[in-house]
């Protein structure tokens, strides 16, 4: 594997999970695999999860990892071509990517949208030009438009846990007080899409994320019919993506936060999150820590949804 940014990168997505849970029950089988090999990880936002599991992985592959944070002791970089460099921005990403490919096997990338340039965010010019410049191969570790190392692992942990062949899974809309990426939504409706079941989301009217990414998943505007006989309630907000209010909070309306009350309507639901979350605003207390809350083992499974796609970079090196 080159490269993992979509849900295509995976291939056979059955394969993917098998081989993720084969890691899983031995994750110390290729501890040769990545000797003498090393992980750059580069980010440009904050993290806890990505930046944990994802050096969890390498290392129980055996590599050797090096973290940058570009926002933290490095030189400020441009990124647009053909500017007079007179401003605060001491390097250009175009001298800066190929000299952190010198240094490395295999590149990580976190880069969120930057909510300034829909069409920058949307073509992903920033992990783009890490694909065409380091020289490496490169996975997305949260880019402008999609999370696919949490998507694997939010579909691993779905996987492991469901009790139907084919769950209800619905994707559900809270309020936050910040504007958020619509990566996680986009790129958890994309993976969701590739499996069978029965896939919902529910969001106020104004909060339509992109069709590219929720393609034929059913979209229900009244939160409480979507989460019916759910077995699965995915729970995100994001900022709006439609038209002129790209970037925007459009409400921070606490009747779509999933409490006690909303959770007796589904199928005595699993409940998850990607994390970092805001109490009370995403998730109440209760919910969050009821035994029908995944949230800490989905995360672990960020462990294995990042030791699958180093292996298979490894492996093609
Ligand atoms: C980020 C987001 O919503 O994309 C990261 C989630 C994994 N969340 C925040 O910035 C709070
Ligand atoms: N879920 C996730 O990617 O968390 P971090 O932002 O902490 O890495």
């Amino acid at each position: 594997m080159k490269k993992f940014t979509t849900v295509n990168d995976i291939g056979d997505i059955k394969g993917a999970v098998k081989e993720a849970l084969e890691v899983k029950a031995n994750r110390f089988a290729y501890s040769e695999l990545g000797r003498n090999r090393t992980l750059l990880m580069v980010f440009f936002n904050s993290s806890l999860r990505t930046r944990l599991s994802t050096q969890k992985a390498a290392m129980n592959l055996g590599m050797n990892v090096i973290v940058l944070d570009v926002n933290q002791g490095a030189w400020k970089l441009e990124t647009e071509r053909g500017v007079i460099m007179d401003g605060d921005k001491a390097e250009h990403m175009l001298e800066a990517i190929p000299v952190m490919g010198s240094y490395c096997d295999i590149i990580g990338v976190r880069s969120f949208a930057r909510f300034e340039n829909k069409a920058a965010d949307y073509n992903e010019e920033i992990l783009n030009q890490f694909i065409k410049y380091s020289g490496r191969p490169v996975f997305s570790m949260e880019a402008a438009t999609r999370h696919p190392l949490q998507s694997f692992a939010d579909l691993i942990t779905i996987e492991e846990f469901k009790e139907a062949e084919r769950p209800k899974v619905v994707m559900t809309w809270a309020p936050h007080p910040k504007a958020l990426p619509q990566a996680v939504p986009n790129s958890f409706a994309e993976w969701m899409n590739a499996t069978d079941y029965d896939f919902v989301i529910t969001h106020p009217e104004g909060y339509e994320l992109d069709p590219q990414f929720t393609g034929k998943a059913r979209i229900e505007y009244d939160q409480a019919k979507a989460l019916e006989g759910a077995d699965f309630v995915y729970a995100k907000n994001w900022a709006a993506y439609t038209g002129d209010n790209y970037g925007k909070v459009l409400s921070t309306d606490r009747s779509w936060t999933v409490d006690a009350e909303k959770m007796k309507l589904t199928n005595n639901a699993r409940f998850m999150h990607c994390l970092p979350v805001r109490r009370n605003m995403i998730v109440s207390d209760d919910v969050i820590e009821s035994e029908r809350s995944i949230v800490i083992p989905e995360a672990a499974n960020r462990e294995i949804s990042a030791q699958v796609v180093l292996k298979r970079m490894l492996e093609s090196l």
